[in-house]
């Protein structure tokens, strides 16, 4: 599979031609290669009544290091059927995929093109009004489906053994886990942050909650997740919200996912606050994302309590009792998550534009610091907030 990449342009034509069944025989047919993102090769493919489909190959190594970091190629495996598992709960809410092709290492699927990249969504200052919602049904559904409070134990086991995925777990692993609390290689770090890295390099008690959330990452398998859902991982438009990219998915801890989605708001609300444009216009978008921060998490905890009640079969997991405990359990995990997520896109090596297109140093110094203390408090104090409205008002008050 290690030389599998299309050599040109007609090539990526002719496979986009054979796989998706979307263009008519003899339709003349463009391709541009779209990828911004950091791992693998994306293309779009169109024809000139407007149909077009996407492309997306995994090569063997990491598309923006190169071959010096080597990658299993199986994810593009993973990828195609996580897509597969998380249409059956929630077809609305992600691409249709046409064609998986193991010997290409590639999935032909819908070309959501019409949808927003979340994240340049949220340094625009749009307002999603449907986001919350759908954010927080695909988190509920395809978490609870995935778990052993839906399924029996045989099928359960089953899909774990078909979703272990050693290479993309690692690097969560290390950018979230082990680099920012470290002097390493890989970190990026702006100057003007120096202090405040070394300081948390020396923070024992925060380097004791980061390991007991790492050891959770590393052996809690709970659900299938999604394992990426960061805000470049959803497109979104006034209409439809569409989640793509699901090549990190394995089984882990629930309140990884949704602490992905809560650590990205929180990441964009902060830098809100450097961003372009008059104090009021920021003020009032940093209040919509904390709205949208709620709506996503009581869409998320009521339907998952719904799910539960409904469908859990074993009498000794259904208990109202048992459902309010383990979404309080789930709730201080999305705290602490959302924590590192913030912290590893400050120090990791990944950042964010939500704070990376803050222009001027000194301003994306102070959002950066901001998001620093903000994601330590969160992870130090994820089992005392206690609530969404409790961790607003924390938020708000930090
Ligand atoms: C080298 S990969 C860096 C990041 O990109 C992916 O989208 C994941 O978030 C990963 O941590
Ligand atoms: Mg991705």
């Amino acid at each position: 599979m290690t030389d599998c990449k299309f050599a040109n342009d007609a090539e990526v034509i002719a496979f986009a031609r054979d796989h998706s069944g979307v263009f008519p025989a003899g339709a003349h047919l463009g391709v541009e290669e779209i990828g911004d993102g950091n791992i693998n090769f994306v293309y779009r493919v169109f024809s000139d009544d407007g149909t077009s489909v996407i492309i997306k190959q995994a090569l063997h190594y990491i598309r923006i290091i190169g071959e010096g970091w080597p990658l299993s190629q199986d994810r593009i495996r993973i990828e195609a059927e996580a897509l597969q598992q998380e249409a059956a709960y929630c077809p609305d809410l992600v691409p249709r995929v046409y064609h998986f092709d193991a010997a290409r290492s590639a999935i032909v699927m819908e070309d959501i093109g019409a949808y927003e990249n979340l994240r340049h969504a949220l340094i625009a200052r749009a307002r999603l009004p449907l986001l919350a919602e759908h954010l927080g049904r695909f988190a509920a559904d395809t978490l609870f489906h995935t778990s052993d409070l839906y399924l029996d134990a045989h099928r359960k086991k089953e899909l774990v053994g078909r979703f272990i995925n050693p290479d993309l777990c690692k690097i969560t692993e290390d950018l979230f886990f082990l680099d920012p609390y470290c002097d390493h290689e890989r970190n990026n770090i702006n100057p003007l942050l120096w202090d405040e890295a070394e300081a948390l390099w020396q923070d024992e008690p925060l380097k004791l909650e980061v390991a007991r959330l790492k050891y959770r990452f590393l052996t809690c398998a709970e659900a299938l997740l999604h394992g990426d859902l960061h805000s470049g991982s959803v497109f979104a438009c006034a209409e439809g919200t569409k989640v793509i990219d699901p090549e990190f998915a394995y089984f882990g801890p629930i309140g990884f996912d949704v602490g992905s989605v809560l650590g990205n708001l929180l990441l964009n609300y902060a830098g809100q606050a450097q961003l372009p444009g008059t104090e009021a216009e920021r003020g009032a978008y940093q209040d919509w994302l904390l709205e949208t921060v709620a709506g996503f998490w009581n869409t998320f905890a009521g339907r998952f309590a719904e799910l539960m009640e409904a469908k859990t079969q074993d009498p000794s997991l259904n208990l109202a009792l048992y459902r309010e405990a383990y979404l309080a359990d789930i709730l201080a995990d999305t705290i602490g998550y959302a924590g590192t997520e913030m912290i590893r896109r400050t120090l990791g090596l990944a950042h964010v534009a939500d704070l990376e297109s803050i222009e001027d140093p000194q301003r994306r110094a102070q959002a950066e610091s901001r998001v620093l203390s903000l994601g330590r408090a969160m992870i130090m104090q994820r089992g005392e907030i206690g609530s969404i409205d409790a961790l607003i008002a924390f938020v708000r008050g930090h």
